[in-house]
């Protein structure tokens, strides 16, 4: 096959593919262009960068009523986030994984380890971000201007922002995540399956990029409270975003 014609096929077999598109060995680059170079998230002098030891709830298990309940948060900090954290540093050592670069890192290589990664790797970070993302309830919660004009020119207004994200919410059906994430510059919504995210080099993660909100809709997170009223919990969980937080995490 000569250069061109190793070209097209090349062109060929990668069109229409995201994933190839930026080819397996660029993920992790690919995903620092997404993040920005300021990776440091300063208000709670909290890295950018997650790593493999569950830190600290950043308020109290009661902080967030009566919007979700201390008992849930206690359940679903102590009990299910602690879990994935253990599960994921079992896996790590038994796939040999640096745990003292970035788990962003090994979470871009997903499709290089094992179902017992994908599921823990995701459940920690996914969580150690959800955290991050709430604060006590504020109502009229907005962000602040730079996000606020961010979210309008790229969809609409704030309100069908909302709806969107709203739906990708509801609409994921089972356990999973909405997201809120930036890829190359631009904000887009959606959500995934399981304990997966949207740094995943998976085929079946529909929406890649760089998490910058995130919401569990797993029923551990809401049912004690709300049980099966999913829309309900989605409605009240929009006065705890921490719009402060989101905002760090958007510096592309
Ligand atoms: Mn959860």
């Amino acid at each position: 096959m000569n250069t061109n014609s190793r070209r097209k096929f090349i062109k060929n077999t990668i069109a229409g593919s995201a994933l190839l598109a930026v080819g397996l060995k660029g993920w992790s680059e690919t995903i620092k262009k997404w993040s920005g170079s300021n990776s440091f998230y300063q208000p709670g002098n909290t890295s950018f960068e997650t790593g493999y030891e569950q830190t600290p709830l950043p308020y109290a298990y009661n902080a967030l009523e009566d919007i979700i309940d201390a008992a849930t948060m206690e359940i679903h900090y102590s009990k299910h986030a602690a879990a994935y954290a253990k599960n994921l540093k079992e896996a790590a050592v038994a796939e040999k994984i640096d745990t003292t670069k970035p788990l962003e890192d090994a979470l871009a290589k997903t499709s290089a380890y094992s179902t017992k990664f994908r599921n823990n790797g995701g459940g920690h970070y996914n969580h150690e971000l959800f955290w991050k993302c709430m604060r006590p309830k504020q109502d009229n919660n907005k962000p602040a201007v730079k996000l606020l004009e961010k979210i309008e020119s790229s969809f609409g207004s704030f309100e069908q922002f909302k709806t969107q994200f709203t739906d990708a919410a509801k609409t994921r059906f089972g356990s999973g995540w909405a997201w809120l994430y930036t890829n190359q510059g631009q904000l887009k919504i959606g959500s995934t399956a399981n304990q997966d995210n949207p740094l995943m080099d998976l085929p079946s993660v529909e929406h890649k990029g760089f998490p910058i909100l995130c919401l569990d809709v797993w029923e551990h997170a809401y049912y004690l409270k709300y049980q099966n009223k999913r829309a309900d919990y989605i409605e009240n969980w929009w006065k705890l975003v921490n719009w402060d937080f989101v905002e760090t995490r958007l510096n592309g």
